[in-house]
């Protein structure tokens, strides 16, 4: 059976699956030295989006043929590497879609309506020894500006319409869609309420949620990230949020994940999430059912389902 090296964890399922057609390496059970040793017979990699493939470990695999990725951000993943040694890479786009979008509309529901804050309310007893909380805003007939109007932009979008939401969006190039687009961020910022940030990450969108776009979104302005950490410039966001410039921030990425910095930790304006776009029983199933269709069928006859842009044509 093939050499297959598996980065992070997988489920149960998927682990069956796995073992069945190839020999499983894990990587965080390796003896040190091993990779460089046995290296060159590591046929496949299994990996997700956080952990990607370091450049050393894809260095250390001279006979690497394939990289399955559970999650659809593959930023973590060198693909220019991967091309130029002829590795396929493979992710897991639209079974996750409806998930992240319901992500990014509980972050902004929660931040317009305060749940977090009233629902703290009603457990410290204040209901009952200090009245009803003050009013919150309401979500309905707000104008949204989507960073990133690809497959989950466009779930996003879609579950927006109940709200009364007018969508508009920023992309590097206008789709064919009939929502106003923006070929400059700012200007976009200032036009809407919320901001949902849903690009992918890697360096054409590092931190291009700056100051500047914060301070256009404003002290009325909510900013949804369910993107990568690293669309955001995070300091400026602590600054934007401490000072006013910014209303409100629903986040479910961040810079140094695991870490959250304490400032975003102790503000009653932001709401928390860790990295759980995605992660709910049925759509982490879906995600890890392609990750190994995709390894399953690569093996058998060379081909695959979902392979990222950049190797559509190895
Ligand atoms: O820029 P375009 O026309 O290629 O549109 C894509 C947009 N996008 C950007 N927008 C502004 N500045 C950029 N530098 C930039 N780079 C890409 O993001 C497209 O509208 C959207 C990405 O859509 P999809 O490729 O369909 O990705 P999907 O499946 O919606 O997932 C987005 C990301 C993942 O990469 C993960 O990082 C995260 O959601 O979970």
């Amino acid at each position: 059976m093939p050499d297959l090296l598996l980065i992070g964890g997988a489920t149960p399922v998927m682990l069956d699956r796995l073992s069945a057609a190839f020999t499983i390496h894990r990587l965080a059970e390796l003896p040190s030295g091993w990779l460089a040793e046995h290296g060159d017979t590591i046929t496949y990699v299994a990996t997700n989006g956080h952990d990607g493939v370091r450049p050393d470990i894809m260095a250390a695999l001279p006979n690497l043929k394939m990289i399955s990725c559970y999650g659809v951000g593959y930023d973590a993943i060198d693909t220019d590497e991967a091309v130029k040694r002829g590795i396929m890479v493979t992710h897991t786009p639209n079974v996750l879609n409806a998930e992240v979008a319901t992500t990014a509309i509980l972050l902004m529901l929660a931040c317009y309506r305060e749940l977090l804050r009233n629902d703290a309310y009603v457990r410290a007893g204040k209901w009952e020894s200090e009245g009803n909380p003050p009013l919150t805003r309401s979500a309905d007939n707000q104008t949204v500006g989507i960073l990133g109007l690809g497959r989950i932009g466009q779930a996003i979008a879609d579950k927006l319409a109940p709200w009364g939401t007018t969508i508009v969006y920023h992309s590097r190039t206008p789709k064919d869609v009939s929502y106003r687009y923006y070929d400059n961020l700012t200007d976009m910022a200032r036009d809407v309420d919320t901001l949902i940030c849903i690009t992918p990450g890697g360096p054409s969108t590092n931190k291009i949620v700056n100051a500047e776009v914060m301070a256009a979104l404003g002290p009325e302005g909510t900013l949804i990230n369910v993107s990568r950490g690293s669309v955001v410039d995070e300091a400026a966001l602590i600054e934007a949020l401490q000072s006013g410039k910014l209303g409100w921030a629903g986040l479910d990425v961040f810079e140094a994940e695991p870490k959250v910095p304490e400032a975003l930790r102790a503000m009653p304006n932001v709401v928390l999430q860790p990295h759980v776009g995605s992660a709910t029983v049925e759509t982490r199933a879906a995600m890890g059912g392609l990750t190994v269709d995709n390894l399953l069928q690569h093996l058998a006859d060379g081909s695959v389902i979902s392979p990222v842009p950049e190797c559509a044509d190895i």
